[in-house]
Protein backbone atom coordinates (compact mmCIF):
# COMPACT_ATOMS: atom_id res chain seq x y z
CA UNK A 1 0.00 0.00 0.00
CA UNK A 2 1.16 3.52 -0.86
CA UNK A 3 2.03 5.72 1.98
CA UNK A 4 0.40 9.03 2.05
CA UNK A 5 1.66 11.77 4.18
CA UNK A 6 1.34 15.24 4.97
CA UNK A 7 3.57 16.39 2.51
CA UNK A 8 1.36 15.29 -0.70
CA UNK A 9 -1.37 17.03 0.34
CA UNK A 10 -2.41 19.50 -2.11
CA UNK A 11 -6.11 20.60 -2.59
CA UNK A 12 -6.64 21.51 -6.48
CA UNK A 13 -10.10 23.24 -6.67
CA UNK A 14 -11.44 25.35 -9.58
CA UNK A 15 -11.15 28.59 -9.85
CA UNK A 16 -15.09 29.59 -9.28
CA UNK A 17 -14.24 29.67 -5.34
CA UNK A 18 -12.17 32.11 -5.89
CA UNK A 19 -14.75 33.96 -8.05
CA UNK A 20 -17.64 33.55 -4.90
CA UNK A 21 -15.27 34.81 -2.28
CA UNK A 22 -12.27 36.71 -3.44
CA UNK A 23 -11.72 38.37 0.06
CA UNK A 24 -10.68 34.75 1.13
CA UNK A 25 -7.75 34.80 -1.40
CA UNK A 26 -6.68 38.29 -1.82
CA UNK A 27 -8.28 40.25 1.34
CA UNK A 28 -9.89 42.92 -0.51
CA UNK A 29 -11.58 43.34 -3.52
CA UNK A 30 -11.01 47.65 -2.82
CA UNK A 31 -7.76 49.76 -4.13
CA UNK A 32 -5.90 47.11 -2.16
CA UNK A 33 -6.84 43.96 -3.73
CA UNK A 34 -6.63 45.40 -6.72
CA UNK A 35 -3.43 46.04 -6.52
CA UNK A 36 -2.68 42.65 -5.08
CA UNK A 37 -3.07 41.26 -8.06
CA UNK A 38 -0.34 43.15 -9.92
CA UNK A 39 1.81 42.34 -7.17
CA UNK A 40 1.31 38.76 -6.93
CA UNK A 41 2.28 38.57 -10.34
CA UNK A 42 5.58 40.36 -10.28
CA UNK A 43 6.15 38.38 -7.28
CA UNK A 44 6.61 34.96 -9.48
CA UNK A 45 9.46 36.80 -11.67
CA UNK A 46 11.26 38.02 -8.36
CA UNK A 47 11.17 34.55 -6.95
CA UNK A 48 12.65 33.58 -10.56
CA UNK A 49 15.18 36.04 -9.75
CA UNK A 50 16.16 35.17 -6.42
CA UNK A 51 15.98 31.43 -8.25
CA UNK A 52 19.19 33.55 -10.19
CA UNK A 53 17.35 32.93 -13.48
CA UNK A 54 15.85 36.06 -13.84
CA UNK A 55 17.29 39.99 -14.60
CA UNK A 56 14.42 41.80 -16.12
CA UNK A 57 10.89 42.89 -14.91
CA UNK A 58 9.02 44.80 -17.23
CA UNK A 59 4.97 45.89 -15.89
CA UNK A 60 3.03 47.99 -17.75
CA UNK A 61 -0.42 49.76 -17.25
CA UNK A 62 -2.28 49.39 -20.25
CA UNK A 63 -4.53 51.66 -21.88
CA UNK A 64 -7.80 49.33 -22.03
CA UNK A 65 -7.35 48.93 -17.90
CA UNK A 66 -4.65 45.83 -18.66
CA UNK A 67 -1.55 45.13 -16.90
CA UNK A 68 1.30 43.52 -18.47
CA UNK A 69 4.08 41.81 -16.59
CA UNK A 70 7.16 40.36 -18.33
CA UNK A 71 10.06 39.03 -17.17
CA UNK A 72 13.57 36.89 -18.76
CA UNK A 73 13.42 33.98 -16.55
CA UNK A 74 12.95 30.70 -17.51
CA UNK A 75 9.39 30.77 -18.71
CA UNK A 76 6.95 28.50 -16.65
CA UNK A 77 7.08 24.94 -18.21
CA UNK A 78 4.76 24.13 -21.16
CA UNK A 79 6.26 19.93 -21.09
CA UNK A 80 3.09 18.11 -20.82
CA UNK A 81 3.10 16.45 -16.98
CA UNK A 82 1.47 12.56 -16.37
CA UNK A 83 -1.94 13.92 -16.02
CA UNK A 84 -1.97 14.98 -19.74
CA UNK A 85 -1.72 18.98 -18.47
CA UNK A 86 1.41 21.01 -18.81
CA UNK A 87 2.85 23.14 -15.59
CA UNK A 88 1.32 26.10 -16.95
CA UNK A 89 -2.18 25.05 -17.35
CA UNK A 90 -2.13 23.93 -14.09
CA UNK A 91 -0.59 26.70 -12.49
CA UNK A 92 -2.82 29.30 -14.21
CA UNK A 93 -6.33 27.28 -14.31
CA UNK A 94 -5.83 25.53 -10.77
CA UNK A 95 -5.98 26.60 -7.29
CA UNK A 96 -3.15 25.43 -5.33
CA UNK A 97 -2.63 25.14 -1.76
CA UNK A 98 0.21 23.09 -0.18
CA UNK A 99 2.08 20.19 -1.24
CA UNK A 100 4.39 19.98 -4.38
CA UNK A 101 4.05 23.35 -5.95
CA UNK A 102 4.68 25.46 -2.89
CA UNK A 103 8.24 25.46 -1.86
CA UNK A 104 10.71 23.28 -3.60
CA UNK A 105 11.91 24.62 -6.38
CA UNK A 106 12.45 28.26 -4.52
CA UNK A 107 14.80 29.40 -1.78
CA UNK A 108 12.99 32.39 -0.61
CA UNK A 109 10.10 34.31 -2.08
CA UNK A 110 7.01 36.10 -0.91
CA UNK A 111 4.57 34.20 -1.82
CA UNK A 112 4.13 30.86 -2.74
CA UNK A 113 5.80 30.74 -5.91
CA UNK A 114 2.65 30.17 -9.19
CA UNK A 115 0.09 30.02 -6.13
CA UNK A 116 -1.10 33.61 -6.94
CA UNK A 117 -1.74 33.18 -10.87
CA UNK A 118 -4.46 30.99 -10.53
CA UNK A 119 -6.36 33.33 -8.35
CA UNK A 120 -5.37 36.26 -10.35
CA UNK A 121 -6.79 34.30 -13.17
CA UNK A 122 -10.02 33.64 -11.66
CA UNK A 123 -10.60 38.16 -11.09
CA UNK A 124 -9.41 39.08 -14.49
CA UNK A 125 -11.73 39.77 -17.12
CA UNK A 126 -9.51 37.72 -19.57
CA UNK A 127 -5.99 36.45 -18.88
CA UNK A 128 -3.49 36.00 -21.20
CA UNK A 129 0.26 34.38 -20.95
CA UNK A 130 3.08 33.72 -23.16
CA UNK A 131 5.77 31.46 -22.97
CA UNK A 132 9.48 31.97 -24.61
CA UNK A 133 11.05 28.72 -23.92
CA UNK A 134 13.51 26.63 -25.97
CA UNK A 135 13.15 29.23 -28.95
CA UNK A 136 9.60 29.11 -29.06
CA UNK A 137 6.40 31.15 -27.51
CA UNK A 138 3.21 29.39 -26.22
CA UNK A 139 0.31 30.83 -25.21
CA UNK A 140 -2.72 30.40 -22.98
CA UNK A 141 -5.76 31.99 -22.74
CA UNK A 142 -8.37 32.97 -20.45
CA UNK A 143 -12.18 34.05 -19.82
CA UNK A 144 -12.93 35.10 -16.27
CA UNK A 145 -10.66 31.58 -15.17
CA UNK A 146 -12.45 29.64 -17.64
CA UNK A 147 -9.58 28.29 -20.37
CA UNK A 148 -10.67 29.67 -24.05
CA UNK A 149 -7.26 28.41 -25.35
CA UNK A 150 -5.43 25.65 -24.33
CA UNK A 151 -1.47 25.92 -24.62
CA UNK A 152 -0.76 26.55 -28.27
CA UNK A 153 2.71 27.23 -29.88
CA UNK A 154 2.79 29.98 -31.68
CA UNK A 155 6.13 30.67 -33.35
CA UNK A 156 9.60 31.25 -32.63
CA UNK A 157 11.72 33.28 -30.71
CA UNK A 158 14.80 34.72 -29.47
CA UNK A 159 13.81 35.35 -26.08
CA UNK A 160 13.37 33.42 -22.47
CA UNK A 161 10.86 34.22 -20.10
CA UNK A 162 7.08 34.66 -19.08
CA UNK A 163 4.61 37.33 -19.86
CA UNK A 164 1.37 37.64 -18.09
CA UNK A 165 -1.37 39.69 -19.16
CA UNK A 166 -4.55 40.46 -17.25
CA UNK A 167 -7.53 42.70 -17.43
CA UNK A 168 -9.24 43.02 -13.29
CA UNK A 169 -12.59 42.15 -13.57
CA UNK A 170 -15.03 45.15 -13.10
CA UNK A 171 -17.21 42.99 -11.76
CA UNK A 172 -15.81 42.65 -9.02
CA UNK A 173 -12.84 45.48 -8.32
CA UNK A 174 -14.45 48.68 -7.83
CA UNK A 175 -11.47 50.26 -8.12
CA UNK A 176 -8.49 51.60 -10.36
CA UNK A 177 -4.88 51.51 -10.48
CA UNK A 178 -2.68 53.87 -9.10
CA UNK A 179 0.31 53.92 -10.64
CA UNK A 180 2.26 55.72 -7.71
CA UNK A 181 1.00 53.39 -5.09
CA UNK A 182 3.04 50.48 -8.01
CA UNK A 183 5.77 52.58 -8.61
CA UNK A 184 6.72 52.59 -4.58
CA UNK A 185 6.54 48.92 -4.38
CA UNK A 186 8.52 48.82 -7.44
CA UNK A 187 10.98 50.98 -6.36
CA UNK A 188 11.44 49.00 -3.10
CA UNK A 189 11.48 45.65 -4.55
CA UNK A 190 14.63 46.73 -6.91
CA UNK A 191 16.34 48.03 -3.72
CA UNK A 192 15.98 44.73 -1.85
CA UNK A 193 16.89 42.90 -5.41
CA UNK A 194 19.86 43.95 -6.04
CA UNK A 195 21.04 44.47 -10.13
CA UNK A 196 17.16 43.24 -10.40
CA UNK A 197 15.57 45.51 -13.26
CA UNK A 198 12.25 46.36 -12.76
CA UNK A 199 11.06 48.99 -15.57
CA UNK A 200 7.47 50.11 -15.37
CA UNK A 201 5.65 51.79 -18.04
CA UNK A 202 2.26 53.77 -17.39
CA UNK A 203 0.27 56.72 -19.33
CA UNK A 204 3.21 57.99 -21.03
CA UNK A 205 6.12 57.44 -18.46
CA UNK A 206 8.18 55.00 -18.71
CA UNK A 207 10.87 54.30 -15.25
CA UNK A 208 13.49 52.26 -14.49
CA UNK A 209 14.50 50.59 -11.11
CA UNK A 210 17.68 49.17 -11.13
CA UNK A 211 20.20 49.48 -7.80
CA UNK A 212 23.72 47.19 -8.25
CA UNK A 213 24.16 48.66 -4.48
CA UNK A 214 20.72 47.42 -3.01
CA UNK A 215 19.60 48.54 0.30
CA UNK A 216 22.44 50.72 0.74
CA UNK A 217 21.05 52.86 -2.10
CA UNK A 218 17.86 52.55 -0.28
CA UNK A 219 19.45 54.35 3.10
CA UNK A 220 20.91 57.09 0.70
CA UNK A 221 17.47 57.43 -0.87
CA UNK A 222 15.96 57.72 2.34
CA UNK A 223 18.33 60.28 3.63
CA UNK A 224 18.80 62.83 0.92
CA UNK A 225 18.31 66.03 1.94
CA UNK A 226 19.56 65.19 5.52
CA UNK A 227 22.61 66.25 7.09
CA UNK A 228 24.58 62.61 7.17
CA UNK A 229 27.07 62.21 9.39
CA UNK A 230 29.06 59.21 8.10
CA UNK A 231 29.43 56.78 5.10
CA UNK A 232 26.95 54.44 4.80
CA UNK A 233 27.50 51.38 6.81
CA UNK A 234 26.54 48.04 4.85
CA UNK A 235 27.48 44.35 5.68
CA UNK A 236 25.89 41.34 4.76
CA UNK A 237 26.53 37.64 5.96
CA UNK A 238 24.74 34.15 5.79
CA UNK A 239 24.79 31.74 8.61
CA UNK A 240 23.08 27.92 8.34
CA UNK A 241 20.83 29.21 5.05
CA UNK A 242 19.65 32.54 5.86
CA UNK A 243 20.95 35.65 4.33
CA UNK A 244 21.07 39.24 5.98
CA UNK A 245 21.55 42.58 4.87
CA UNK A 246 22.00 45.61 7.11
CA UNK A 247 22.64 49.08 5.67
CA UNK A 248 22.63 52.26 8.20
CA UNK A 249 23.97 55.94 8.47
CA UNK A 250 23.19 58.35 10.86
CA UNK A 251 21.68 61.83 10.60
CA UNK A 252 21.53 65.06 12.16
CA UNK A 253 18.18 64.03 12.58
CA UNK A 254 16.05 63.73 16.00
CA UNK A 255 13.56 60.53 14.36
CA UNK A 256 14.33 57.35 13.27
CA UNK A 257 13.68 55.74 10.26
CA UNK A 258 13.72 51.84 10.12
CA UNK A 259 12.15 49.64 7.84
CA UNK A 260 12.65 46.00 7.79
CA UNK A 261 12.03 43.40 5.17
CA UNK A 262 11.74 39.24 5.49
CA UNK A 263 11.70 37.84 1.96
CA UNK A 264 10.94 40.87 0.54
CA UNK A 265 8.32 41.54 2.87
CA UNK A 266 8.01 44.80 5.31
CA UNK A 267 7.82 44.19 9.03
CA UNK A 268 5.79 46.54 10.06
CA UNK A 269 5.78 45.00 14.05
CA UNK A 270 9.36 44.83 13.69
CA UNK A 271 10.56 41.24 15.03
CA UNK A 272 13.61 39.78 16.19
CA UNK A 273 15.58 40.07 13.70
CA UNK A 274 15.39 44.18 14.59
CA UNK A 275 15.56 43.75 17.93
CA UNK A 276 19.02 41.58 17.55
CA UNK A 277 20.25 44.65 14.92
CA UNK A 278 19.37 46.60 17.80
CA UNK A 279 21.36 45.13 20.62
CA UNK A 280 24.27 44.00 18.64
CA UNK A 281 24.40 47.71 17.36
CA UNK A 282 24.05 48.81 21.02
CA UNK A 283 26.95 46.40 21.75
CA UNK A 284 29.21 47.49 19.03
CA UNK A 285 29.09 50.99 20.33
CA UNK A 286 29.46 50.38 24.19
CA UNK A 287 32.63 48.21 23.33
CA UNK A 288 33.88 50.82 21.07
CA UNK A 289 33.25 53.51 24.19
CA UNK A 290 35.27 51.38 26.51
CA UNK A 291 37.76 50.28 24.16
CA UNK A 292 38.40 53.65 23.98
CA UNK A 293 38.17 55.48 26.84
CA UNK A 294 35.78 57.31 25.78
CA UNK A 295 33.35 58.43 28.88
CA UNK A 296 29.94 57.52 28.54
CA UNK A 297 28.17 60.78 28.72
CA UNK A 298 29.62 63.51 26.07
CA UNK A 299 28.44 66.93 26.59
CA UNK A 300 28.92 68.67 23.21
CA UNK A 301 29.24 72.06 22.88
C1 LIG B 1 5.20 37.57 -15.41
C2 LIG B 1 5.12 36.59 -14.33
O1 LIG B 1 5.31 34.00 -13.51
N1 LIG B 1 7.50 33.90 -14.07
C3 LIG B 1 7.73 32.59 -13.79
C4 LIG B 1 8.78 30.63 -13.77
C5 LIG B 1 9.73 29.65 -13.99
C6 LIG B 1 9.47 28.37 -13.57
C7 LIG B 1 8.27 28.11 -12.93
C8 LIG B 1 7.60 30.29 -13.13
C9 LIG B 1 7.69 24.34 -11.57
C10 LIG B 1 6.94 23.10 -11.35
C11 LIG B 1 5.40 24.78 -11.19
C12 LIG B 1 11.02 27.10 -15.05
N2 LIG B 1 11.88 26.13 -15.28
N3 LIG B 1 6.29 35.78 -14.34
C13 LIG B 1 6.30 34.51 -13.93
N4 LIG B 1 8.82 31.93 -14.14
N5 LIG B 1 7.35 29.04 -12.71
S1 LIG B 1 6.59 31.62 -12.98
O2 LIG B 1 8.01 26.87 -12.49
C14 LIG B 1 6.73 26.61 -11.97
C15 LIG B 1 6.75 25.42 -11.17
O3 LIG B 1 5.61 23.47 -11.52
C16 LIG B 1 10.43 27.29 -13.81
C17 LIG B 1 12.20 25.29 -14.27
N6 LIG B 1 11.66 25.44 -13.05
C18 LIG B 1 10.80 26.44 -12.82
Amino acid sequence: MEEYTAKDIQVLEGLEAVRKRPGMYIGDTGKRGLHHLVFEIVDNSIDEAIAGYCTKIKIALNKDGSVSVEDNGRGIPVDRHASGKSALEIVSGQLHAGGKFSKKAYKVSGGLHGVGLSVVNALSEWMRIEVYRDGKIYSIEYKKGKLVQGVKEEGTTEKRGTKVMFKPDSEIFNASFDPHYLRERFMELAFLNKGLEIEFEYGDKKELFKYEGGIKEFVKYINQGKEVLHEIAYMESEKEGVGVEIAFQYTSSYSTSLYAFVNNIKTVEGGTHVIGFKSALTKAINDYIKNNKIPKILILR
